[in-house]
């Protein structure tokens, strides 16, 4: 070999070296000048409240505490969810993605991640951050190991070994939960050591929203709402004392947030104001702050999703955001545009299906009923237990409800809603027919459509065809990420808005169930089954797909039969789904069975093995109210 060759290879390696060792130096100081400015982060979560605080200008909250934080700090008057309920809105607040596109919609299921997408704390964690949870997850995925340094009951930043690693320390308050508003046990149990000045009396309110029953039983549900508040302000008041005790109020960033509205009928769960729109507070130290950002004591009224709170928390740690989050982050250095819109969804709430969609701006709310068919209220176990639920069936059967509130116990939903929040803050006026808003709704409209395609919604996929698929191609995520999962998701959309049309749609409906996705033959028989009474002459057609191999289809066609007044072919079909291996098949086959009434009184005993359900509780749920009805019986269930 040459010599000056063999010299210019060694020079070579000896430029890479000092390369190497110069990156690592110059990685080094980095790390540390972005350690200097790393700033602490204590985040409070409470559950199930509405923006029901003083600071928020609510007349009867007595919140002290949370109130001077927002002195301090500031108050976000436009934050939403993503969702009215814990799950899908912790699922998206985790990761920065949401439910719809994780597929991590459904109330309880539990779907895989893809190795693309992390928990946040997961990016904090490699960065050198302390991260704690106290304690929920309800993430609807496996929590990572990597996700937290300490997740339970005992998480605190004062277990972090080295006082000098900066830290992420979540609280979340169950103090609210609705479930504290519905048992007395609860109630009594929180609320006992508040003062009697905190403690706000039935009679006195004058907040109580014009779609519930103003009777003494409401009232005392919505006070118990203020006292559950007052209660948690407290506990939170705690966590901030200690952090002055500690000497860390000086450099942490603190986040103050609910999961979603209010635990009452038409919040929680619901996609209206009163179950998307939730308090925010932000406190940053003077230290801390960015140019205008975190002044003490101001109101920001840009809209703010939950779901940019992931890359909100990267940006202020100075991390670089994945660009796989769909949020934004709106604090920090290097902030694009302010959002135009938030979004929110929901598709099933504990047992019971009901798929919608909302798009919100600074003044209107859009949402779109993709089950107008079904009623406002279905009947589901847990809030049924409510005593203004009650209040509302009891006052509704005498037909005294006020129209406000007779409007959503219809037994329909109109395909569309439109709110002007302005003038009709508590969304009962629908605009959607009015000749003066058509502009409006055709921008929110397009708005949503846009996000459903933009996002991979995958709402219109039936549950069980979710988990099928998701074996196939290893996530949720990937499944309308594959080739043709855009038009998939508009031919989903087309179909399932067919039988509005009436039955001018039956031609297509039939060219529906032979189509070669399972998911497009489902809306084609759920279609077929909406228009009963006109379809009945297709009835062998809807026969033969009863045993189609897809569970979720030929429940469907099972139920169209029986509306169409044939349910002795279909009842065989549904019993077998309803002893499925699979879960959710043997939900959608119960839900049938619940919906059939008495065409499922030859079934009573498979109803009533269902109610031994180990696995599925909801199963158990739907079968009981099946079984109530069918008996005349008033049993009650978990
Ligand atoms: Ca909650």
């Amino acid at each position: 070999m040459h010599d000056s060759c063999l010299s210019q290879r060694r020079w070579s390696r000896l430029r890479l070296f000092i390369l190497v060792s110069l990156c690592g130096w110059c990685t080094t100081l980095s790390t540390l000048a972005a350690d200097a400015r790393r700033p602490n982060i204590l985040w409070i979560s409470t559950e199930d409240i509405s923006a029901h605080l003083g600071c928020y200008g609510d007349p009867h909250a007595k919140t002290p505490r949370l109130d001077q934080l927002a002195r301090e700090g500031v108050r976000y008057s436009h934050a939403f969810v993503v969702a009215g309920v814990c799950a899908p809105c912790r699922s998206s607040v985790i990761t920065g993605i949401y439910p719809t596109t994780l597929g991590t919609q459904h109330m309880r299921c539990q779907a895989t991640l893809p190795a693309e997408i992390k928990c946040f704390t997961e990016y904090l964690r490699s960065a050198g951050y302390y991260c704690t949870n106290r304690s929920k997850t309800d993430y609807q995925f496996k929590v990572p190991s990597e996700a937290w340094d300490q997740s339970g009951g005992r998480g605190h930043w004062r277990n972090r070994p080295d006082p000098d690693q900066p830290f992420f320390a979540v609280f979340n308050f169950t103090t609210t939960h609705e479930s504290a508003i519905t048992s007395d046990n609860k109630y009594q149990q929180m609320t006992k050591a508040l003062p009697r000045q905190l403690v706000t009396e039935p009679a006195t309110i004058t907040t109580l929203p014009p779609y519930y029953c103003d009777t003494p039983v409401t009232r005392k549900d919505w006070a118990r709402n203020y006292n559950l508040i007052a209660a948690m302000d407290r506990q939170a008041g705690v966590l901030l004392e200690q952090l002055k005790e500690d000497g860390l109020a000086d450099n942490t960033i603190v986040i103050f947030w609910s999961d979603h509205g209010i635990g009452l009928p038409r919040g929680k769960r619901w996609l209206y104001d009163s179950g998307m729109h939730v308090p925010l507070i932000v406190r940053i130290p003077e230290a801390l702050r960015v140019g205008n950002q975190g002044k003490p004591g101001t109101v920001n009224n840009e809209l703010v999703s939950l779901i940019d709170l992931a890359p909100t928390l990267l940006n202020l740690a100075g991390i670089k955001i994945p660009r796989v989050m769909q949020g934004r982050a709106f604090l920090g250095t290097r902030l694009t545009a302010p959002r135009q819109y938030v979004y929110g969804a929901r598709d099933r709430m504990d047992e019971r299906y009901d798929i919608i969609r909302a798009v919100r701006d600074q003044r209107y709310k859009y949402i779109r009923n993709y089950e107008p068919f079904k009623a406002y209220y279905q009947y589901m176990n847990t809030p049924e237990k409510g005593a203004s639920m009650r209040e509302l069936r009891r006052v509704h059967a005498l037909g005294q409800l006020p129209p406000a509130a007779a409007r959503f116990m219809a037994a329909h939903k109109p395909l569309e809603e439109l709110y002007d929040l302005q003038k009709d803050p508590h969304e009962i006026n629908n605009l959607a027919a009015s000749g003066a808003h058509q502009t409006i709704l055709a921008r929110m409209r397009q708005a949503h459509l846009q996000w459903v395609l933009d996002t991979r919604d995958l709402g219109l996929l039936p549950e069980p065809e979710i988990v099928l698929r998701e074996q196939q191609f290893k996530s949720r995520y990937a499944i309308l990420r594959q080739p043709g999962g855009e038009s998939l998701v508009q031919q989903l959309r087309k179909t399932a808005g067919l039988s509005l049309r009436g039955i001018d749609a039956i031609p297509e409906l039939l060219q529906g169930i032979d189509a070669d996705d399972a998911a497009v033959r489902y809306w084609a028989c759920i279609g077929l089954g909406n228009l009963a009474a006109g379809a009945r002459q297709h009835q062998a057609a809807v026969r033969a797909v009863l045993q189609d191999p897809s569970p979720s289809v030929s429940i469907a066609a099972a139920r169209a039969l029986c509306r169409m007044n044939e349910p002795a072919p279909a009842l065989p079909i549904l019993v077998r789904h309803l002893k499925s291996p699979r879960e959710w098949v043997r939900l959608n086959a119960a839900i049938v069975l619940d919906e059939i009434d008495d065409q499922a009184r030859p079934v009573i005993k498979n109803l009533q093995v269902a109610l031994q359900d180990k696995q599925n509780k909801y199963v158990v749920r739907v079968a009981n109210r099946a079984l109530n009805e069918l008996l005349k019986t008033h049993n009650t269930v978990r």
